[in-house]
């Protein structure tokens, strides 16, 4: 679109004027410097603030754009107070005293994923949900390159929305969290899904009730609704004047997987699409993914052919499920992108018999970790825990599982290098953040990743 539409679109849905609008970019990562970029080749005036002293793209920015003032080490009143509009990066809490102050002046609030809605007039997928969505989303976008449209696959995910901005995309597929919906009002994807809900970010919630209602915001203008039957939270968000499509493993769905007598099959009203057996992915949550990503696809008119092509070639992401090693018999596995309960229990889900090492623990996010012990229970032999939460885990599971605290990742590991036994699972699954210990999930599971290839050594 050209850059006069948009201006036009952002005047009529946030006042937000060439002439007279003073922006204020809160946050200065990975989705403030994509705002700056973006709202510097509109021709718009704007600030940034961020609260440390020296955030992560300060030098990227000063390099580019060395007359754009940057206000960091803290949030001054003064600079929220020259603000017509402010943007918050996802990462910046919308109960920020100065925040909450200036959307009581009548300052308007508006996203990076708003300023991208206003921006395209291509077709958009949206995905959100606890679980799932960077799987999804991957696979989605596998699926659309398969069936070679020029597909733009980011969000959440890792490069913001913004940067995918390109005249000759012809689909976009956005990961979004619940903290870009929440501050979000124009997303009109042509088919949107929220996979599932379960308790995570209950450290910015105040209630299980409150997260999910920000999570429904993916469903905004008027595309196709995709739920997941087996989600009691997220049908029950069904609007009746929508299009709607419905995915499940346990409910009767639209998409579905059925048994039949060549196998286990994905399958669309009854249709046999793909043998479950032909997917990659291990773990029946991944089964969930891959019905989800037909689902969307179908939505855009993919061939079939071209998305099973995709699934049959899909490898999964790093840090999820991600086989490390098999040492004497003793399996590896690097799940360190499980950083809530639900990831957790998924994980085990997958797992025939009770020989898991299982690693958890780190920063639970106020999140009530009894959900995990009848899983525990089932599947786990010794539970190996890490991290500053790790002791809610003991708590919870109250010696039902023989329990090691062990503190660290290397210690956890060198236990378990210890007790497990040919035919055993080592699994990091930590259903908790990693920040109290790493930089990110990232980090922990390539420490997971070289320890273990140490030990093969
Ligand atoms: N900041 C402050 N004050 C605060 C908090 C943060 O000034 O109180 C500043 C930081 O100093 C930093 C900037 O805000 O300079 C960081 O912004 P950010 O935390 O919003 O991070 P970005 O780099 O913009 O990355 C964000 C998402 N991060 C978060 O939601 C925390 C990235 O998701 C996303 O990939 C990126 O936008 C592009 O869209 C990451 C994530 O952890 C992967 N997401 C969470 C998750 O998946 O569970 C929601
Ligand atoms: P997200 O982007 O929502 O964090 P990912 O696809 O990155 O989702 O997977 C994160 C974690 O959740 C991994 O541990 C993965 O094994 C698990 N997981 C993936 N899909 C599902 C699902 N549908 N239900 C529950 N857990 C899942």
């Amino acid at each position: 679109m050209n850059n006069g539409v948009i201006l036009k679109a952002l005047d009529k849905q946030f006042s937000l004027n060439k002439e007279t609008a003073k922006v204020l970019v809160v946050g200065l990562g990975k989705t403030g410097l994509s705002v700056a970029y973006y709202l510097r080749q509109l021709g718009i005036q704007f600030a940034i603030v961020d609260s440390r002293d020296k955030p992560p793209f300060n030098d990227d920015l000063l390099a580019e754009m060395p007359d754009i003032p940057v206000f960091t080490g803290g949030f001054d009143a003064a600079v929220f107070a020259l603000a017509t509009h402010i943007i918050v990066s996802p990462g910046v809490s919308m109960e920020e005293p100065l925040i909450k102050q200036a959307l009581a002046r009548g300052v308007y609030s508006l996203s990076d994923i708003d300023l991208f809605a206003c921006s395209v007039d291509k077709p958009i997928v949206a995905i959100t949900g606890s679980n799932g969505k960077s799987t999804v989303t991957t696979m989605l976008g596998a699926m659309a390159k398969a069936a070679g449209k020029h597909t733009a696959v980011g969000g959440n995910l890792g490069t913001p929305a913004l940067d995918l901005l390109a005249d000759d995309v012809e689909i976009y597929v956005l990961e979004l969290s619940s903290f870009q919906l929440e501050r979000t009002t124009q997303l009109n994807a042509v088919a949107a899904t929220l996979l599932n809900v379960s308790a995570d970010h209950l450290d910015r919630y105040v209630s299980m009730a409150a997260y999910a209602e920000q999570k429904r915001k993916v469903y905004g203008g008027n595309g196709v609704m995709l739920f997941n039957a087996d989600d009691p939270a997220v049908i029950a968000m069904r609007d009746a004047g929508r299009n709607a499509l419905t995915f499940g493993l346990q409910q009767e769905a639209d998409y579905a997987v059925i048994s039949i007598p060549e196998g286990e099959f994905l399958a669309l009203h009854g249709r046999p699409i793909l043998a479950v057996n032909e997917l990659l992915v291990a773990g029946i949550h991944n089964q969930a993914n891959a019905l989800a990503a037909l689902a969307l696809g179908g939505v855009l008119g993919l061939p079939e052919a071209a998305m099973c092509e995709a699934l049959r070639h899909y490898k999964g992401l790093k840090h999820r499920m991600q086989f490390v090693a098999n040492i004497d018999g003793v399996s590896w596995v690097n799940d360190s992108k499980a950083t809530n309960v639900g990831a957790c229990i998924a994980a085990l889900q997958g797992f025939k018999n009770a020989d898991v090492i299982l690693i958890a623990g780190g920063e639970a996010k106020g999140a009530d970790m009894s959900e995990l012990v009848p899983i525990l229970k089932e599947k786990v032999k010794a539970l190996l825990l890490i991290g500053k939460d790790g002791v809610l885990i003991k708590q919870a599971v109250n010696d039902a599982v023989p329990v090691y605290e062990l503190g660290t990742l290397k210690k956890a590991i060198k236990k378990a290098a210890k007790i497990a036994q040919s035919g055993d699972t080592v699994l990091l699954s930590p259903a908790c953040a990693s920040l109290d210990q790493f930089s990110n999930y990232q980090e922990r599971g390539s420490v997971f990743i070289s320890e273990v290839k140490a030990l093969e050594k």
